[in-house]
Protein backbone atom coordinates (compact mmCIF):
# COMPACT_ATOMS: atom_id res chain seq x y z
CA UNK A 1 0.00 0.00 0.00
CA UNK A 2 1.16 3.11 -0.90
CA UNK A 3 1.05 6.71 1.17
CA UNK A 4 0.85 8.63 -2.41
CA UNK A 5 -3.05 9.78 -3.94
CA UNK A 6 -1.44 10.15 -7.57
CA UNK A 7 -0.09 7.26 -10.05
CA UNK A 8 3.03 8.53 -12.50
CA UNK A 9 0.65 8.92 -14.66
CA UNK A 10 -1.97 11.88 -13.05
CA UNK A 11 -4.47 9.72 -12.29
CA UNK A 12 -5.72 9.96 -8.86
CA UNK A 13 -5.48 6.62 -6.94
CA UNK A 14 -7.97 5.70 -4.45
CA UNK A 15 -6.88 3.77 -1.60
CA UNK A 16 -7.53 0.54 -0.92
CA UNK A 17 -8.97 -0.12 3.03
CA UNK A 18 -7.06 -2.82 4.91
CA UNK A 19 -9.57 -3.44 8.14
CA UNK A 20 -12.24 -5.49 6.86
CA UNK A 21 -13.64 -8.00 9.71
CA UNK A 22 -17.51 -7.73 10.02
CA UNK A 23 -19.30 -7.98 13.48
CA UNK A 24 -21.71 -11.10 13.63
CA UNK A 25 -22.71 -12.98 16.30
CA UNK A 26 -20.34 -16.08 13.94
CA UNK A 27 -17.68 -14.18 13.98
CA UNK A 28 -15.18 -15.59 16.56
CA UNK A 29 -14.05 -11.94 18.37
CA UNK A 30 -16.01 -9.32 17.32
CA UNK A 31 -19.52 -10.13 18.66
CA UNK A 32 -22.94 -7.65 18.34
CA UNK A 33 -23.00 -5.52 21.63
CA UNK A 34 -24.13 -2.80 22.85
CA UNK A 35 -22.06 0.53 22.91
CA UNK A 36 -19.57 -1.71 22.09
CA UNK A 37 -18.34 -0.15 18.49
CA UNK A 38 -17.53 3.40 17.82
CA UNK A 39 -17.50 5.08 14.90
CA UNK A 40 -15.01 7.94 13.91
CA UNK A 41 -15.93 9.93 11.10
CA UNK A 42 -15.44 13.66 9.04
CA UNK A 43 -18.46 15.65 8.63
CA UNK A 44 -16.96 16.26 5.56
CA UNK A 45 -16.27 12.83 3.41
CA UNK A 46 -18.85 11.37 1.25
CA UNK A 47 -17.62 7.80 2.75
CA UNK A 48 -17.99 8.37 6.16
CA UNK A 49 -21.07 10.32 5.37
CA UNK A 50 -23.06 7.06 4.61
CA UNK A 51 -21.84 5.35 7.99
CA UNK A 52 -23.92 8.52 9.36
CA UNK A 53 -26.56 8.18 7.44
CA UNK A 54 -27.13 4.33 7.84
CA UNK A 55 -26.85 4.54 11.57
CA UNK A 56 -29.43 6.86 11.61
CA UNK A 57 -31.90 5.46 9.53
CA UNK A 58 -31.20 2.31 11.46
CA UNK A 59 -31.71 3.66 14.90
CA UNK A 60 -28.59 3.36 15.88
CA UNK A 61 -27.45 5.97 17.07
CA UNK A 62 -27.89 5.16 21.03
CA UNK A 63 -25.84 1.66 20.02
CA UNK A 64 -22.82 2.82 17.97
CA UNK A 65 -20.86 5.75 19.55
CA UNK A 66 -19.30 8.21 16.99
CA UNK A 67 -16.33 10.71 16.80
CA UNK A 68 -16.28 13.32 14.41
CA UNK A 69 -12.74 14.76 12.94
CA UNK A 70 -11.90 18.37 12.85
CA UNK A 71 -12.70 19.32 9.31
CA UNK A 72 -9.28 20.07 8.79
CA UNK A 73 -7.08 17.50 7.06
CA UNK A 74 -3.40 18.39 7.42
CA UNK A 75 0.10 16.30 6.51
CA UNK A 76 -0.05 14.33 9.87
CA UNK A 77 -3.84 13.34 8.33
CA UNK A 78 -7.03 14.39 10.57
CA UNK A 79 -7.20 15.82 14.13
CA UNK A 80 -8.99 15.10 17.28
CA UNK A 81 -9.66 17.28 20.11
CA UNK A 82 -8.00 16.43 23.10
CA UNK A 83 -10.86 16.72 25.82
CA UNK A 84 -9.53 19.76 27.88
CA UNK A 85 -10.37 21.11 24.17
CA UNK A 86 -13.39 19.78 23.84
CA UNK A 87 -14.72 20.35 27.70
CA UNK A 88 -14.81 24.61 26.72
CA UNK A 89 -17.69 26.25 24.79
CA UNK A 90 -15.06 27.69 22.33
CA UNK A 91 -12.26 25.60 22.89
CA UNK A 92 -10.08 25.65 19.66
CA UNK A 93 -8.71 28.28 17.74
CA UNK A 94 -8.05 28.61 14.05
CA UNK A 95 -8.36 30.93 11.36
CA UNK A 96 -11.55 31.28 9.34
CA UNK A 97 -14.74 30.11 9.53
CA UNK A 98 -17.43 30.64 6.94
CA UNK A 99 -20.10 32.97 8.33
CA UNK A 100 -17.32 35.23 9.56
CA UNK A 101 -13.66 35.77 8.87
CA UNK A 102 -12.70 37.01 11.94
CA UNK A 103 -14.03 34.21 14.36
CA UNK A 104 -13.49 30.70 13.78
CA UNK A 105 -16.64 28.47 14.81
CA UNK A 106 -14.57 25.06 15.93
CA UNK A 107 -15.42 24.79 18.92
CA UNK A 108 -16.70 21.49 21.00
CA UNK A 109 -19.32 20.97 23.82
CA UNK A 110 -18.16 18.83 26.29
CA UNK A 111 -18.70 14.99 27.32
CA UNK A 112 -21.89 14.58 25.60
CA UNK A 113 -22.30 10.52 25.92
CA UNK A 114 -23.30 8.63 23.17
CA UNK A 115 -25.98 11.04 21.57
CA UNK A 116 -26.41 12.17 18.07
CA UNK A 117 -26.23 15.64 19.40
CA UNK A 118 -22.54 14.97 18.71
CA UNK A 119 -22.90 15.30 15.24
CA UNK A 120 -23.59 19.06 15.29
CA UNK A 121 -20.49 19.97 17.05
CA UNK A 122 -17.62 20.90 14.58
CA UNK A 123 -15.02 18.36 15.96
CA UNK A 124 -15.71 16.06 19.17
CA UNK A 125 -13.24 14.24 21.23
CA UNK A 126 -11.53 10.75 21.52
CA UNK A 127 -13.66 9.27 24.78
CA UNK A 128 -11.86 5.81 24.12
CA UNK A 129 -8.42 6.42 23.61
CA UNK A 130 -7.55 9.98 24.35
CA UNK A 131 -5.64 10.36 20.86
CA UNK A 132 -5.25 14.03 19.07
CA UNK A 133 -4.66 12.26 15.87
CA UNK A 134 -6.70 9.30 13.96
CA UNK A 135 -3.36 8.19 13.13
CA UNK A 136 -3.03 6.37 16.90
CA UNK A 137 -5.95 4.39 15.93
CA UNK A 138 -4.14 2.66 12.96
CA UNK A 139 -1.34 2.48 14.68
CA UNK A 140 -2.55 1.14 18.08
CA UNK A 141 -4.21 -1.65 15.93
CA UNK A 142 -1.54 -2.16 14.03
CA UNK A 143 1.92 -0.55 14.64
CA UNK A 144 3.16 -1.52 11.07
CA UNK A 145 0.82 0.36 9.35
CA UNK A 146 2.07 2.29 6.51
CA UNK A 147 -1.29 3.32 4.34
CA UNK A 148 -3.24 6.68 4.64
CA UNK A 149 -5.18 7.50 7.85
CA UNK A 150 -8.83 7.53 6.27
CA UNK A 151 -12.37 7.78 7.87
CA UNK A 152 -14.61 6.13 8.22
CA UNK A 153 -12.98 4.06 11.24
CA UNK A 154 -15.42 1.24 13.05
CA UNK A 155 -13.65 0.48 16.36
CA UNK A 156 -13.98 -1.91 18.89
CA UNK A 157 -13.65 -0.75 21.95
CA UNK A 158 -13.03 -4.52 23.75
CA UNK A 159 -10.12 -4.97 22.41
CA UNK A 160 -9.01 -1.71 20.85
CA UNK A 161 -8.76 -2.33 17.54
CA UNK A 162 -10.03 -1.28 14.18
CA UNK A 163 -12.35 -3.60 12.67
CA UNK A 164 -13.25 -2.40 9.51
CA UNK A 165 -12.34 1.06 8.08
CA UNK A 166 -14.20 0.77 4.56
CA UNK A 167 -17.37 2.22 4.47
CA UNK A 168 -19.17 0.13 1.97
CA UNK A 169 -18.93 -2.70 4.35
CA UNK A 170 -19.46 -0.84 7.37
CA UNK A 171 -23.30 0.06 6.00
CA UNK A 172 -23.67 -3.12 5.12
CA UNK A 173 -22.95 -4.33 8.12
CA UNK A 174 -25.26 -1.90 10.09
CA UNK A 175 -28.11 -2.41 7.71
CA UNK A 176 -27.72 -6.34 8.77
CA UNK A 177 -29.82 -6.35 11.85
CA UNK A 178 -26.96 -7.24 14.03
CA UNK A 179 -27.38 -4.36 16.09
CA UNK A 180 -31.22 -4.00 16.26
CA UNK A 181 -31.75 -5.84 19.46
CA UNK A 182 -29.81 -2.92 21.38
CA UNK A 183 -31.04 -0.48 20.04
CA UNK A 184 -34.61 -1.03 22.04
CA UNK A 185 -37.61 1.77 20.58
CA UNK A 186 -35.41 3.11 18.34
CA UNK A 187 -34.67 0.37 15.88
CA UNK A 188 -36.39 0.75 12.54
CA UNK A 189 -35.59 -2.36 11.12
CA UNK A 190 -35.71 -0.63 7.75
CA UNK A 191 -34.13 -2.31 5.31
CA UNK A 192 -31.71 -0.47 2.71
CA UNK A 193 -30.41 -3.37 0.76
CA UNK A 194 -33.97 -5.72 0.77
CA UNK A 195 -33.37 -9.06 -1.45
CA UNK A 196 -35.76 -8.46 -4.02
CA UNK A 197 -33.24 -5.43 -4.86
CA UNK A 198 -30.02 -5.94 -4.27
CA UNK A 199 -28.65 -6.73 -7.65
CA UNK A 200 -30.00 -3.82 -9.10
CA UNK A 201 -28.53 -1.65 -5.95
CA UNK A 202 -24.75 -3.38 -6.70
CA UNK A 203 -25.78 -2.51 -10.45
CA UNK A 204 -26.00 0.76 -9.88
CA UNK A 205 -23.86 1.36 -6.77
CA UNK A 206 -21.15 0.31 -8.97
CA UNK A 207 -21.32 2.31 -11.83
CA UNK A 208 -22.17 5.12 -9.81
CA UNK A 209 -18.92 4.76 -7.22
CA UNK A 210 -16.08 4.61 -10.08
CA UNK A 211 -17.75 6.52 -12.48
CA UNK A 212 -19.89 9.65 -9.63
CA UNK A 213 -18.35 9.38 -6.35
CA UNK A 214 -15.19 8.54 -7.01
CA UNK A 215 -15.27 10.42 -10.96
CA UNK A 216 -15.60 14.02 -9.00
CA UNK A 217 -11.96 12.84 -7.13
CA UNK A 218 -10.86 11.64 -10.40
CA UNK A 219 -11.46 14.68 -11.67
CA UNK A 220 -10.67 17.29 -9.31
CA UNK A 221 -7.32 15.31 -8.31
CA UNK A 222 -6.10 15.22 -11.83
CA UNK A 223 -2.33 16.45 -12.47
CA UNK A 224 -3.08 17.21 -15.77
CA UNK A 225 -5.52 18.70 -18.70
CA UNK A 226 -5.65 15.54 -20.34
CA UNK A 227 -6.92 13.59 -17.95
CA UNK A 228 -9.11 16.14 -16.26
CA UNK A 229 -10.98 16.51 -19.34
CA UNK A 230 -11.60 12.72 -19.38
CA UNK A 231 -12.57 12.81 -16.03
CA UNK A 232 -15.05 15.50 -15.97
CA UNK A 233 -16.69 14.70 -19.02
CA UNK A 234 -17.03 10.99 -17.79
CA UNK A 235 -18.58 12.59 -14.70
CA UNK A 236 -21.54 14.51 -16.32
CA UNK A 237 -21.95 11.74 -18.70
CA UNK A 238 -22.78 9.54 -15.83
CA UNK A 239 -25.18 12.17 -14.03
CA UNK A 240 -27.14 12.46 -17.27
CA UNK A 241 -27.45 8.68 -16.83
CA UNK A 242 -28.75 8.97 -13.47
CA UNK A 243 -31.10 11.92 -14.92
CA UNK A 244 -32.63 9.73 -17.16
CA UNK A 245 -33.39 7.07 -14.44
CA UNK A 246 -35.21 9.61 -12.31
CA UNK A 247 -36.96 11.03 -14.90
CA UNK A 248 -38.40 8.21 -16.30
CA UNK A 249 -39.11 6.94 -12.58
CA UNK A 250 -40.93 10.41 -11.83
CA UNK A 251 -42.92 9.70 -15.07
CA UNK A 252 -43.76 6.56 -14.38
CA UNK A 253 -44.65 7.33 -10.69
CA UNK A 254 -47.19 10.12 -12.45
CA UNK A 255 -48.75 7.76 -14.49
CA UNK A 256 -49.27 5.67 -11.55
CA UNK A 257 -50.44 7.95 -8.93
CA UNK A 258 -52.01 11.08 -11.09
CA UNK A 259 -50.05 14.06 -12.02
CA UNK A 260 -51.23 16.10 -9.20
CA UNK A 261 -49.52 13.77 -6.44
CA UNK A 262 -46.46 14.89 -5.85
CA UNK A 263 -46.37 14.28 -2.36
CA UNK A 264 -47.17 10.97 -2.89
CA UNK A 265 -44.50 10.70 -5.60
CA UNK A 266 -42.24 11.80 -3.33
CA UNK A 267 -42.80 9.06 -1.19
CA UNK A 268 -41.77 6.50 -3.81
CA UNK A 269 -39.20 9.22 -6.26
CA UNK A 270 -36.04 7.17 -5.34
CA UNK A 271 -32.78 5.59 -7.82
CA UNK A 272 -33.68 1.90 -7.60
CA UNK A 273 -37.05 0.54 -7.29
CA UNK A 274 -39.41 2.67 -5.15
CA UNK A 275 -38.34 2.33 -2.01
CA UNK A 276 -35.26 4.22 -0.03
CA UNK A 277 -32.02 2.45 -0.69
CA UNK A 278 -28.44 1.81 -0.37
CA UNK A 279 -28.23 3.12 -3.54
CA UNK A 280 -29.92 6.29 -2.68
CA UNK A 281 -27.45 6.80 0.76
CA UNK A 282 -24.50 6.36 -1.56
CA UNK A 283 -25.67 8.70 -4.63
CA UNK A 284 -26.43 11.10 -1.89
CA UNK A 285 -23.28 12.10 -0.36
CA UNK A 286 -21.86 12.57 -3.54
CA UNK A 287 -24.79 14.67 -5.13
CA UNK A 288 -25.03 17.43 -1.99
CA UNK A 289 -21.23 18.14 -1.88
CA UNK A 290 -21.83 18.54 -5.51
CA UNK A 291 -23.06 22.48 -5.84
CA UNK A 292 -21.21 23.89 -2.74
CA UNK A 293 -17.71 21.93 -3.62
CA UNK A 294 -17.17 19.87 -6.49
CA UNK A 295 -18.52 22.59 -9.26
CA UNK A 296 -15.81 24.94 -8.28
CA UNK A 297 -13.14 23.00 -6.23
CA UNK A 298 -13.06 20.14 -8.16
CA UNK A 299 -13.60 22.16 -11.27
CA UNK A 300 -16.73 19.59 -12.27
CA UNK A 301 -18.30 22.91 -14.05
CA UNK A 302 -20.46 21.92 -16.85
CA UNK A 303 -23.55 23.00 -15.02
CA UNK A 304 -24.87 22.64 -11.35
CA UNK A 305 -27.26 19.68 -10.47
CA UNK A 306 -29.69 22.86 -8.92
CA UNK A 307 -29.29 24.39 -12.70
CA UNK A 308 -28.54 21.16 -15.24
CA UNK A 309 -30.28 18.26 -13.58
CA UNK A 310 -34.19 19.22 -12.09
CA UNK A 311 -35.13 15.58 -11.41
CA UNK A 312 -31.43 14.85 -9.63
CA UNK A 313 -32.17 18.40 -7.93
CA UNK A 314 -35.72 17.17 -6.79
CA UNK A 315 -34.88 13.63 -5.29
CA UNK A 316 -31.55 15.45 -3.41
CA UNK A 317 -34.16 18.00 -1.86
CA UNK A 318 -36.54 14.83 -0.80
CA UNK A 319 -33.95 13.23 0.80
CA UNK A 320 -32.64 16.62 2.44
CA UNK A 321 -35.70 17.81 3.76
CA UNK A 322 -38.31 14.91 4.16
CA UNK A 323 -35.85 12.73 6.01
CA UNK A 324 -33.84 13.72 9.39
CA UNK A 325 -31.39 11.25 8.62
CA UNK A 326 -29.81 12.63 5.47
CA UNK A 327 -30.24 16.62 6.77
CA UNK A 328 -29.20 16.45 10.18
CA UNK A 329 -25.83 14.29 9.36
CA UNK A 330 -25.46 17.05 6.60
CA UNK A 331 -22.78 19.65 7.64
CA UNK A 332 -22.13 22.20 5.21
CA UNK A 333 -19.66 23.76 6.88
CA UNK A 334 -17.52 21.45 7.38
CA UNK A 335 -17.79 20.06 3.58
CA UNK A 336 -17.08 23.74 2.51
CA UNK A 337 -14.40 24.24 5.05
CA UNK A 338 -12.26 20.76 4.47
CA UNK A 339 -11.87 20.69 0.92
CA UNK A 340 -11.11 24.21 0.37
CA UNK A 341 -8.80 24.62 3.08
CA UNK A 342 -7.18 20.99 3.39
CA UNK A 343 -6.11 20.67 -0.44
CA UNK A 344 -3.73 23.32 -0.30
CA UNK A 345 -2.25 21.90 -4.11
CA UNK A 346 -5.88 22.79 -5.48
CA UNK A 347 -6.62 26.27 -3.38
CA UNK A 348 -3.54 27.56 -1.82
CA UNK A 349 -4.27 30.54 -0.27
CA UNK A 350 -7.42 28.46 1.06
CA UNK A 351 -10.11 31.09 0.63
CA UNK A 352 -13.49 29.37 1.01
CA UNK A 353 -15.85 30.24 -1.26
CA UNK A 354 -19.14 31.66 0.23
CA UNK A 355 -21.65 29.82 -2.23
CA UNK A 356 -23.71 28.68 -3.29
CA UNK A 357 -26.22 30.71 -1.86
CA UNK A 358 -27.81 29.06 -0.07
CA UNK A 359 -26.13 25.31 0.13
CA UNK A 360 -29.68 23.90 -0.79
CA UNK A 361 -32.61 25.16 -1.97
CA UNK A 362 -36.64 24.90 -0.29
CA UNK A 363 -38.06 21.99 -1.72
N1 LIG B 1 -12.47 3.19 1.03
C1 LIG B 1 -12.69 4.16 1.98
C2 LIG B 1 -12.25 5.53 1.51
C3 LIG B 1 -12.32 6.55 2.59
C4 LIG B 1 -11.53 7.82 2.27
O1 LIG B 1 -10.88 7.93 1.22
N2 LIG B 1 -11.58 8.80 3.20
C5 LIG B 1 -10.85 10.06 3.03
C6 LIG B 1 -11.73 11.26 3.31
S1 LIG B 1 -12.95 11.57 2.12
C7 LIG B 1 -9.76 10.18 4.10
O2 LIG B 1 -9.99 9.89 5.25
N3 LIG B 1 -8.58 10.66 3.73
C8 LIG B 1 -7.55 10.95 4.69
C9 LIG B 1 -6.17 11.03 4.09
O3 LIG B 1 -6.04 10.70 2.92
O4 LIG B 1 -5.23 11.39 4.79
C10 LIG B 1 -14.15 4.11 2.37
O5 LIG B 1 -15.04 4.24 1.50
O6 LIG B 1 -14.41 3.92 3.53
Amino acid sequence: MSKQWAGKDGAFKRQQSSFKEIVSPSHPVYKPEMGRYWLYVSLACPWAHRTLITRAIKGLTNVIGVTVVHWHLDEKGWRLLTSNESLGVKAYTLAGGISTSKEDRSYAVGAIPNNSARLFVDSTFDPNNGFDRLSQLYYKSDPEYNARFTVPVLWDKKTNTIVNNESASIIRMFNSGVFDEFAGSDATGYDLTPKSLTPQIDEFNGWVYDNINNGVYKAGFAESAEVYEKEVTNVFENLDKVEKILADKYAKLEADLGKDARDKILQRFFTVGEQLTEADVRLYTTIIRFDPVYVQHFKCNFTTIRDGYPYIHLWLRNLYWNFDSFKETTNFEHIKLHYTRSHTRINFLGITPLGPKPDIRPL
